[in-house]
């Protein structure tokens, strides 16, 4: 018999009907579905903007809606926003991982995702107040760069975004300021990638939106592993100062999520999950994180932000350099 202390704490409840949304639900003829960005709508509706590849392996997004977030979902009958490199070449070879980003006071959601280019994977802005018409402000950083997201007010005047530019010595998270979400600059290091043996050594990447908390700017963040059988995509947590969110306050050394499930483990790419956005419910404290599983289908998995800290408090500490 297992001991109890044994067994980590469970943190989040995987949905018994995942996986919730695959190729076969879609409306026209497509490779996979995954990775989609989340918002939810001022009546209750999940939105799912969703990363949807064909079979020239390229990408674009379809959106799907949901009164309950869980089944019936309305998809969009063709492709919602499909790249377009006739006017921004840096979309040539599609349009990936969007994570979404209300901002109360231009009243729109702003979608930051990977326009992939001749020249890599760069991150593109646009503008949405419907999901229906986007308007876009063009590529705001140059490859190699993704996993970007936009916080929803201003941090001393500036708009902020983060994203995970790929240097030399890794893949790291980073925060830019800008006046105007045109130009972008104050370029500061927000979340390193651990170097050693560790399960988001050299590679991690921003999940979705950051979660605004009492005690500062919750992420959610994937780290990848190489082995000898593909890479590993697992989730951490950390905490940021809400003034300054380019200070982290802590950081857990575990991951909390993990592929465990027959979908998240078998698919076009194994061992993947990939979460770009997530709900809060009414409660203000029930977080529904909606993940691209092995790059194939669409699962939803629950937690409480508030036990979530209290893990972070736990087992979190301020990051050292020297670990
Ligand atoms: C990352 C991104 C994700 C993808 C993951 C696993 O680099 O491209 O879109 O889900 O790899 O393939």
């Amino acid at each position: 018999m297992t001991h109890p202390d044994n067994v980590h704490e469970v943190l989040f409840h995987r949905h018994p009907s995942n996986p919730i949304l695959s190729r076969s639900d879609w409306p026209y003829p497509i490779n996979t579905v995954f990775n989609p960005g989340v918002a939810r709508l001022a009546d209750g509706t999940t939105l799912l903007l969703c990363r949807v590849e064909d079979r020239r392996g390229h990408s674009h997004l379809c959106a799907a809606r949901s009164r309950n977030g869980v089944d019936d979902w309305q998809i969009d009958a063709e492709p919602t926003l499909l790249p377009d490199p006739i006017h921004y070449p840096e979309e040539v070879f599609g349009v990936e991982d969007p994570r979404i980003t209300y901002v109360p006071e231009h009243q729109a959601y702003y979608v930051a995702y990977t326009a992939y280019s001749r020249y890599g994977p760069g991150v593109s802005l646009a503008r949405t107040t419907n999901f229906v018409d986007f308007e876009r402000l063009g590529a705001i950083m140059p490859p190699e760069d993704k996993d970007a997201a936009l916080l929803p007010q201003r941090i001393g005047g500036q708009w902020a975004l983060i994203h995970r530019p790929i240097g030399p010595s890794g893949a790291h998270i980073w925060i830019s300021y800008s006046p105007d979400m045109e130009y972008w600059g104050h370029h500061h290091l927000m979340l390193e990638a651990r170097q050693g043996a560790w399960w988001d050594a050299n590679k991690i990447g921003l999940s979705g939106p950051l979660i605004e908390t009492p005690e500062g700017w919750l992420m959610l963040y994937h780290g990848v592993r190489p082995t000898a059988s593909g890479a590993l995509y697992r989730l951490g947590l950390a905490l940021f100062d809400h003034e300054q969110p380019e200070r982290c306050l802590l950081r857990g050394d575990e991951w909390v999520f993990a592929p465990e499930e027959d979908y998240e483990r078998t698919g076009d790419v194994n061992n993947v999950v990939f979460p770009c956005g997530h709900t809060i419910g009414d409660d203000g404290d029930t977080l529904a994180i909606y993940y691209g599983a092995a790059d194939s289908s669409i699962a939803l998995a629950t937690a409480s932000v508030r036990a979530l800290m209290r893990w972070l408090h736990a087992h979190g500490h301020a990051p050292d350099a020297s670990r």
